[in-house]
């Protein structure tokens, strides 16, 4: 039960993994497993999860929890030598009773402060002292936020630089009828074309095949709109200047072997990122990202699935 020094839960989840779950008074909710320091769940006030879980999800460690919010650091993807995404999703976190003062942006009164330092091992594969700090926490209307802070505690005078991103998968009901907001006519890179950079057209971004795409210097707030569940996704995001949209669709699904085959209908990642520009830190300095994730109802006649509107 969460006590009044805790503003959350700690319990065993999946295959006996410690997780934490921090509880709103109005029936909303969100699980953070310390595998990874990986949010797993996020409700609302309805008990509906608003992020997408892979049906083959693997709670085994060293396989990422493929689903909910991946945190991907020192190195996006295969920006770098490390394996894809970093190590951070695959190391187990602690959770940090006393951490550095942090503002709380809303009197959310369940949250959760983990830490992630480097081991031996990891030392040998990413020679850099940090301290890498996420609080999770779930706000009096239901938003989700994440605050990451990394701090460069290199001894050796070493700067290190680094690309990162909230790897989040968002649960909509037919990936055919959502449609993304505050993308247009920005500049990006294509995955599926060797990261040739090209220019979004003018309408919003639907979907109708495979999609993975590195938008640049976006807007720091995005909208996914989800007709069929009246819901509107608000991605607001700081110090973090890029957006990556990817969906596998059918084909790359098949490839892929914790995610089962027809997710694809009933998932979309946009993830708020650092990529274009890595982040480099000189020792003492320290680096901070946060995401704040809002669903909100929203009906043409509500103007909501307006988009000058969602995006004002
Ligand atoms: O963020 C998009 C992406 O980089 C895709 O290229 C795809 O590989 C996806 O992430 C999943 O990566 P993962 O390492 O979790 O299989």
């Amino acid at each position: 039960m969460a006590t009044e020094r805790h503003h959350f839960e700690l319990a065993k989840g999946i295959n006996g993994l410690d997780k934490i779950v921090l509880r709103e008074s109005r029936g909303r909710s969100a699980e953070v497993y310390l595998y990874g320091s990986h949010v797993t769940s996020w409700k609302n006030e309805n008990g509906e999860e608003l992020l997408h879980l892979s049906s083959k999800a693997i709670f085994k460690p060293p396989k990422p929890i493929r689903g909910g919010i991946p945190l991907c650091f020192p190195q996006f993807s295969n920006f770098g030598t490390l394996e894809s995404h970093g190590f951070a999703r695959n190391r187990i976190w602690e959770v940090e009773a006393n951490p550095p003062p942090l503002p709380l942006n809303s009197c959310s009164s369940a949250f959760v402060d983990l830490i992630l330092r480097p081991t031996e091992e990891d030392l040998k594969i990413w020679p850099h002292n940090f301290e890498f700090r996420l609080r999770v926490a779930l706000g009096t209307e239901g938003e989700l936020t994440l605050t990451s802070r990394i701090r460069n505690t290199n001894s050796d005078g070493k700067p290190f630089t680094f690309t990162f991103a909230y790897h989040t998968y968002f649960s909509v009901s037919d990936i055919n009828e959502v449609r993304v907001e505050g993308l247009e006519t920005l500049d990006y890179l294509d995955n599926l074309k060797n990261r040739e950079r090209f220019t979004e057209q003018g309408d919003a971004i639907t979907f109708e095949s495979e999609v993975d795409k590195i938008y640049l210097s976006t807007p720091t707030k995005i909208a996914i709109l989800d007709h069929e569940k009246k819901r509107t996704f608000v991605i607001r995001k700081d110090g973090l200047a890029d957006a990556v949209v990817w969906n596998p669709w059918d084909k790359k699904s098949k490839t892929i072997s914790d995610l089962g085959d027809e997710d694809y209908k009933q998932m979309l990642c946009v993830e708020a990122a650092a990529i274009e520009r890595p982040i480099t830190l000189k020792p003492g300095e320290e680096w901070k990202g946060r995401l704040e994730l809002s669903a909100v109802p929203s009906s043409y006649s509500s103007g909501q699935l307006d988009p000058k509107k969602v995006l004002e």
